[in-house]
């Protein structure tokens, strides 16, 4: 079987979007995350700073690691969605049941195969939590371009996809060499990827939709600034200049993704049909169901911590915490003006971490 082949049988058994085989190479823009670490932008993400050596050399993930496969599985339209506070705005993968536990399957049932195919190779495969430059080496893999948004972009399937990755010990001579020779892993695996062209040319409209001008420059992202930090990474509350440009977003946010020429195609058909890039943020995305907002916001703001954490076990949400929920509540609450809710807000006054949001919302509902 060629490499080809095998890639290709993986890709039709798991339902993948896009598979490639790479050689470990050095990431190709580790200066600019350096940089980045050193401006401190990574905020409280402490981890970014811890993993960065294991970040500058993959090979200490894997012992005798020499190529990577890297793997992007979209997720619009949403396959596994699940229904807990559909009333907020949530960003689309987020949607999804929590893809570091069914993508992380999907890439061990990979990694499995693959064991069959090589017995005498080692395999480690992640996707978000493991210490390595997912986008980088995506890019290097040809899955994508690096977006003005930094995101990864395909010309095809746009940006809404996760990215994988399986480390291996495998490499051209060690196969070839030994008994695994028929296996006929060739060339391809030597000589890496033609990069794919950058498609993003005189386009801006990621950086001028970003309500929180997050995006500084292209690529570079400041993430004190980013709704997605803040909703879901963070466990201080963002500042009060900043929170005012939040909009309605709960947790997370697509905006930058969403107006994408390249995410157009990809987009219709899914949740978030209608999207129509010339419009001014509060028209582009879908509008939210305000009866459901209400129930949601009311839960969120009454409900014990056992009763949040129960209600989105098993989804990204559970990232933020049942204080992290209320605090994103609480912005929203005061951003749709829904005073009749004020009331909600009161119990929150005497808690040390909420009550000067809780204030603050009161303020903005007077
Ligand atoms: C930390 C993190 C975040 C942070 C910081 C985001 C960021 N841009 O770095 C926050 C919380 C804000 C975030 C948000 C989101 N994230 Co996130 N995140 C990560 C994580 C864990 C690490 C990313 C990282 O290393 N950042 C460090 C900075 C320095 O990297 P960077 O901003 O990409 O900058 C690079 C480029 O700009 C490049 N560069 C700089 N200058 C130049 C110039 C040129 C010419 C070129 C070519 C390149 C280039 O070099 C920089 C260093 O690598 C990865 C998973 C992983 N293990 O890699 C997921 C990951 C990047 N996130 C992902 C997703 C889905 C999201 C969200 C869409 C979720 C949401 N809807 O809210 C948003 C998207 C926001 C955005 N526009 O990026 C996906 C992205 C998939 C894709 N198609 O690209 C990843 C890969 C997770 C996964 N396994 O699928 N995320
Ligand atoms: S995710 Fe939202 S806040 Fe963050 S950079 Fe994109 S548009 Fe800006
Ligand atoms: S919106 Fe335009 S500039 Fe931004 S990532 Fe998409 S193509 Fe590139």
């Amino acid at each position: 079987m060629s490499i080809d082949e095998i890639l290709s049988n993986l890709k039709k058994e798991l339902a993948l979007d896009d598979i490639q085989w790479i050689p470990l190479a050095a990431p190709l823009r580790l200066q600019e995350y350096d940089d980045w670490l050193a401006r401190g932008l990574h905020g409280e993400m402490k981890y970014l700073e811890r993993h960065r050596d294991l970040k500058a050399d993959p090979t200490r993930l894997l012992s005798d690691s020499r190529s990577v496969i890297m793997v992007s599985k979209s997720y619009v339209p949403n396959e596994r969605p699940h229904d807990r506070l559909k009333g907020l705005r949530i960003a689309a993968y987020a949607q999804a049941t929590d893809y570091h536990l069914w993508f992380k399957d999907l890439l061990e049932a990979c990694k499995l195969k693959l064991e069959k195919l090589f017995p005498s190779h080692s395999f480690r495969c992640g996707t978000d939590s493991l210490p390595f430059l997912e986008r980088d080496f995506a890019v290097q893999a040809a899955l994508g371009w690096w977006g003005k948004n930094t995101c990864v972009i395909h010309p095809r399937r746009g940006s809404f996809f996760f990215l994988g990755e399986i480390l291996s010990s495998v490499e051209r001579a060690a196969v070839c060499g030994g008994a695994e020779a028929t296996c006929g892993v060739g060339t391809d695996l030597v000589q890496g990827l033609a990069p794919l062209p950058d498609f993003c040319g005189h386009c801006d409209r990621c950086l001028q939709i970003c309500p929180t001008g997050a995006l500084e420059k292209p690529r570079q992202l400041n993430p004190l600034k980013c709704i997605a930090y803040w909703t879901i990474e963070a466990r201080e509350v963002a500042p009060v200049g900043l929170r005012e440009k939040f909009g309605d977003w709960f947790f997370g946010c697509d905006l930058c993704q969403t107006v994408c020429p390249w995410n157009q195609k990809p987009l219709r058909g899914s949740a978030a049909t209608g999207v129509k890039t010339d419009l001014a943020t509060e028209e582009i995305l879908p509008s939210v169901d305000e009866a459901e907002l209400r129930q949601d916001l009311v839960f969120l703001l009454t409900a014990s911590d056992q009763e949040i954490r129960a209600l989105v076990r098993g989804t990204p949400l559970e990232r933020s915490k049942p204080q992290g929920l209320r605090r994103n509540a609480m912005i929203v609450l005061a951003h749709r003006q829904l005073r009749d809710l004020k009331g909600l807000l009161t119990r929150w006054r005497e808690d040390a971490g909420l009550a000067e949001l809780a204030e603050w919302a009161e303020a903005k509902l007077d």
